[in-house]
């Protein structure tokens, strides 16, 4: 597995810990010392973190790992990491003197934003560790269809904070991993019994051992480096070693900080009567005692190669390695050391230790023992870079320009997405095949369930449906098999987004592309929301689909309505969202949507900020209410408008004083109460915006490019709006928050009411909630009334 396999090889290693180490506390010194800082802010919770993982990460890179495998690096370990490859010749000079400067190493390891080939992204604690956990099933989901097995399989490391697994998310990702049979993941946990704020309770790796192995997994506890097992094999070792055991935390890491001449009064005072105890430590000075007892397993490479070499094998495992917070520095064990940073004498005495020449702390070798032909004839060696590229690509899958489905004359977005996935499902070209559904124990209550039918459920292992081998009737064929598309989730949203991003980045990770669609009840998107994020901002690509929604869910209850989600996913980055009103503008959505998530390149302009060159995910909020459909012929010019955003449903004459503007299911309201107004308010226009987050966003993007000088720059939108009168009003209308919408009567400086739902929780019948929430035809009537005064609106006192 790794080629260490010479006491000189070992050295050169050990060197490479120690370089790494000063590496990485020299760039955060330069970040925050050195370099003209902008803002005067400090870079907390780095250097001590990071030197926490300097030896483990130092066995990983330069040994252990291959290039096939991939990993997820703790956020504060991240100068370690750029170190690591800066020395890998991956990382430049330049973006480590600008750590977390403009363009420069980000603070925390970004797939997307750093250059230097990060595997996962991390920052938000905990998601970067199941992102290794769902990598691994998506590998094993590619490989059992067949795909990519030219290549050899990787293996998914994460390297944990302790305090990283109070977070849930991580132990809703190990129940889901013990189902689905997880293989090939390792967990490296930091041991350093230190959070931020805090230092962990006495014991707590019993308790991980105990869930880890409940989970199906090997457990490896690295507590004693290879010094302190020699030691413990001395006269009166046995008793150094009790000691060791019953100290706690925070006396260990109190006496780490205050160093060899601390540890020899402790010890003796305690143990230090028992003549051979006496011995094993007088024999020793300062410095080695302190070497002997800061030797924990996490900072012992002897033994860390060992574990990684005997644990070669495909079973999840994690490692428990004990280490020091602040390892090798001056604020080692302290417990306020998480946002401690070095003064300018403390790097003096850290260079002259390091033995590097001021003007020399970025050359390589400097201060090394080994001469630099040698270091760097190793370096050429290391597995893990020796391969090139790691990220892998993969061609896109050709998709269906249009997707017409049959429906019926009322239905709803609901229906109509089950419809079209049925439709798709019945194919068995490479674009029926790519696509992988997942979701959260809501496959049926989400329309799933007749593509699921067609395709199978996934596991590694073929199981029979028992309902239909016993021959009882059921409308769902439940069989698992290798080939199965559907991955069947327990009911946790933050491991659906989480498999999502998983799956959505497997044409970089296995250079197999999927077309992964998860569903969802639509309020449960803000459960999962940092994972969401999480999987945009590192680029992965899926559509996760939303259903039911709003308080159009009516008898379904209260606590199921979602009345955010429309303004998170204007907001959210990378994620483009739609809310269509009829099946016909959902089955344009679609076929775009396959295509839009495959797509890469160019870089995000003010002209291409709707990312139609780069691609991005796609939200649909759909609803479970029966609309009657517009019979219409899909034009070319409705289809483009549809996916920019907006089209007019009823043009707006010339002489229009009011405009409804509507999005979603509430189109039925929208249309009667135009009807109604129409009888009093001449040309009056009904806009459908099928997406006020691409609307908004070419909207923005226009302007900003008119001010930067491209003065013809129009957004769609705008062109939408460029015969409206100025004096014309303009009523908003969703199910969702009416912020949503509210913002169009900017675009051309028009008075706007913006209607929507602001309360949560209400349950009754649909046309209750409307009236209650001022979302009916009525309501929109009277809004128009007040925005649009003239003669009364006739209609607007007969309506109930
Ligand atoms: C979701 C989330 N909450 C809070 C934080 C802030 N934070 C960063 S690291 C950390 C704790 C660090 O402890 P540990 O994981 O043990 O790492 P160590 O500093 O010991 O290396 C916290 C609370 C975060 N990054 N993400
Ligand atoms: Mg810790």
């Amino acid at each position: 597995m790794y080629d260490v396999t010479s006491n000189e090889e070992l050295a050169i290693l050990g060197e490479l810990e120690r370089k790494t180490l000063w590496l990485a506390s020299w760039t955060i010194h330069n970040a925050n010392h050195l370099r003209e800082s902008d803002d005067g802010l400090k870079v907390g919770g780095h250097q001590a973190s990071s030197a926490s993982l300097a030896t483990i990460m130092t066995a990983l890179y330069f040994a252990v790992l291959r290039p096939q495998d991939r990993v997820a690096v703790k956020p504060h370990a991240s100068p370690i990491f750029h170190a690591i490859q800066y020395l890998l010749g991956k990382q430049t000079r330049e973006r480590l003197e600008a750590f977390r400067g403009y363009k420069g190493a980000q603070s925390y390891p970004s797939r997307t934003k750093d250059a230097d080939d990060v595997d996962f992204s991390t920052g938000s604690v905990g998601l970067g560790v199941a992102q290794t956990l769902f990598s691994s099933l998506t590998q094993d989901y590619v490989r059992a269809h067949g795909w990519g097995l030219d290549r050899p399989e990787g293996r998914m490391v994460a390297l944990v904070g302790d305090a990283e697994l109070d977070e849930g998310n991580i132990f809703e990702a190990l129940l889901e991993g013990w189902k689905q049979g997880l293989r090939n993941c390792w967990w490296i946990v930091d041991y350093n019994r230190q959070s931020l704020d805090a230092v962990v309770r006495e014991g707590l790796w019993e308790r991980y051992e105990q869930l880890f192995k409940n989970f199906g997994w090997d457990v490896v506890i690295l507590k004693y480096g290879s010094l302190q097992q020699a030691a413990f094999k001395e006269p009166g070792g046995e008793k150094l070693r009790q000691w060791i055991d019953n100290c706690p935390n925070p006396l260990y890491s109190a006496l780490v900080f205050a160093g060899g001449a601390a540890w020899r009064k402790r010890l003796t005072d305690e143990i230090g009567d028992q003549g051979d105890v006496s011995q094993l430590i007088d024999k020793r000075t300062d410095d080695e005692l302190a070497a002997l007892m800061n030797n924990l397993g996490g900072h012992d490479l002897p033994s860390l190669l060992e574990a990684f070499h005997n644990a070669d094998n495909d079973r999840p495992t994690c490692f428990i390695a004990y280490t020091v917070k602040g390892f090798g520095l001056p604020m080692a064990g302290h417990k306020d050391n998480h946002a401690g940073l070095m003064t300018l004498a403390q790097m003096a005495t850290f260079r002259q230790a390091m033995r590097v020449r001021p003007g020399h702390e970025w050359d390589p070798f400097e201060g090394l023992s080994f001469p630099p032909e040698r270091l760097q004839a190793f370096l050429y060696r290391v597995p893990f870079a020796a391969a090139g590229e790691r990220r892998l690509q993969a061609p896109q899958i050709e998709v269906p320009d249009e997707l017409r489905p049959a429906f019926q004359a009322v239905t709803s977005t609901q229906t109509g997405f089950g419809a079209l996935l049925n439709d798709i499902g019945r194919g068995d070209g490479a674009f029926a095949r790519r696509i992988v559904t997942t979701s959260p124990d809501v496959t049926v209550s989400t329309n799933l369930g007749g593509f699921v039918n067609r395709r199978g459920l996934f596991a590694r292992q073929a199981m029979a449906d028992t309902f239909k081998s016993e021959r009882i009737p059921s409308t769902f064929n439940w069989e698992f098999s290798p080939k199965g598309q559907h991955i069947e989730l327990g009911i946790a949203e933050m491991n659906l987004f989480i498999l999502l991003s998983a799956l959505g980045l497997s044409h970089s990770i296995n250079g197999e592309r999927l077309l992964p669609i998860g569903t969802l009840y639509d309020p449960f998107i803000a459960r999962g929301l940092d994972a969401l994020n999480y999987a945009c901002y590192q680029d992965a690509r899926f559509i996760v689909v939303a259903t039911p929604s709003g308080i159009t869910l009516a008898g379904e209850g209260g606590a199921h309505q979602s009345i955010a989600e429309p303004l998170i996913g204007m907001a959210q980055d990378g994620l483009a969202s739609f809310e269509p009103a009829y099946v016909d503008e959902l089955a344009v959505i679609l076929a775009w949507a396959f295509a839009y998530i495959q797509k890469s390149g160019g870089e995000i302009s003010e002209r291409n900020w709707l990312r139609d060159e780069t691609g991005g995910s796609v939200y649909l909020r759909l609803s479970t209410r029966p609309v009657e459909q517009i019979a219409r012929e899909m034009k070319p010019e409705l289809r483009q408008h549809i996916v920019d955003g907006a089209y007019w449903q009823r043009k707006p004459g010339p002489n229009c004083q009011v405009i409804v503007v509507y999005t979603g299911a509430i189109a039925p309201e929208a249309t009667a109460a135009v009807g109604l107004i129409a009888e009093d308010r001449r040309d009056v226009g009904l806009l459908a915006v099928t997406s006020a987050d691409r609307l908004n966003a070419g909207w923005t993007a226009a302007q900003r490019a008119r001010e930067r000088g491209l003065v013809h720059a129009r957004s769609h939108v705008e062109r939408l709006f460029a015969d409206v009168p100025a004096h014309c009003g303009i009523v908003t209308v969703l199910d969702g928050h009416p912020a949503t919408l509210a913002w169009v009567g900017a675009v051309a400086g028009n008075r706007v009411r913006p209607l929507g739902v602001e309360h949560f929780g209400q349950t009754g019948s649909l046309a209750d909630l409307y009236r209650h929430y001022g979302i009916d035809a009525n309501a929109i009537v009277a809004a128009a009334q007040a925005i649009a005064p003239g003669r009364p609106i006739r209609h607007l006192k007969a309506l109930p």
